[in-house]
């Protein structure tokens, strides 16, 4: 038996943990990975990836590409009677998914800042085309309200480190010196890190930052990330488990599993 997993970018951190996840519960499984990566957001790229599985006769696919609702529901009648599990869609999606909770994340890391004492809080964005940047996003943005509070700066990046660097180097030159900086991933947190100390500021003392993700690496960050955490062990086993289940029970209700992150307080938080 053979599983196709569409995939976005495999260069980012994220999505090659996932990989690495649901080929290691796979294999226990007895079944075979076939991945099909896409560079490009949207759906045109998803819609390449997808037929290229599909022309391998694969049993079941994984999809790990942001997509809208409406290119989702389109790939699934693409797919017919071939089982399709979707990872970066919005919960509302009537439509098999294992998600992370995104409103759950970026309300414990708004939180987490406002228990220190923060105020002044800039938002780090990732790219508007994906799902869960969005999700995260209007998280910080309502937990924030809720406190009659708005962002002091709200700046985007590409989910890259070298983003993070530029977003937050272009906004301590204009002369921002925001108390916190809440990141929607780790790779931006990393690049926003090196920004904050060539700028001569100490974090967490001048500036704290909280990431997003918690990938392999950001423990060992400088200082070490405080972030939330996705657990991306356990996205990998659900989603082999629940796809597996779809191909031997083709008739079972369609479901949206959501699940939960957690804040991992290191040294870049006070
Ligand atoms: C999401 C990551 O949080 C983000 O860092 C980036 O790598 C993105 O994937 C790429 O699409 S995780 C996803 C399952 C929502």
């Amino acid at each position: 038996h053979t599983i196709g997993l569409a995939t976005a970018d495999l260069a980012l951190h994220a999505p090659s943990q996932i990989a690495a996840a649901i080929k290691s519960r796979a294999g226990e499984k007895h079944f075979n990975v076939v991945i099909s990566m896409t560079g490009q957001s949207g759906a045109a790229a998803a819609r390449a990836a997808i037929n290229n599985l599909l022309a391998q006769r694969v049993d079941g696919l994984i999809v790990n590409i942001p997509l809208q609702d409406e290119d989702a529901q389109s790939l699934m009648t693409l797919c017919q009677e071939v089982p399709v599990l979707f990872l970066d869609v919005s919960p509302q999606l009537d439509a098999n998914s294992v998600i992370f909770d995104a409103g759950e994340g970026a309300r414990l890391g708004v939180a987490h800042l406002l228990e220190l004492g923060h105020r002044e809080i800039a938002l780090l964005a990732g790219p508007q085309s994906s799902v869960s940047a969005r999700l995260r996003f209007d998280g910080w943005q309502q937990t924030l309200a809720q406190q009659q509070l708005r962002p002091v700066a709200v700046m985007e990046g590409d989910w890259s480190a070298l983003s993070g660097y530029q977003q937050v180097a272009r906004l301590l030159n204009e002369g921002a010196r925001p108390g916190a900086i809440l990141v929607a991933n780790d790779q931006m947190a990393l690049g926003a890190l090196r920004a904050i100390s060539e700028a001569g500021l100490r974090v967490p003392n001048d500036i704290s930052v909280i990431g997003y993700d918690d990938t392999a690496d950001s423990a060992c960050f400088i200082p070490p990330l405080t972030t939330i955490r996705q657990d991306f062990r356990s996205l990998g086993k659900n989603s082999v488990e629940r796809l597996v289940e779809m191909i031997y029970q083709p008739d079972a209700p369609t479901r949206s599993d959501r699940l939960p992150v957690s804040l991992v307080v290191r040294k870049t938080t006070a």
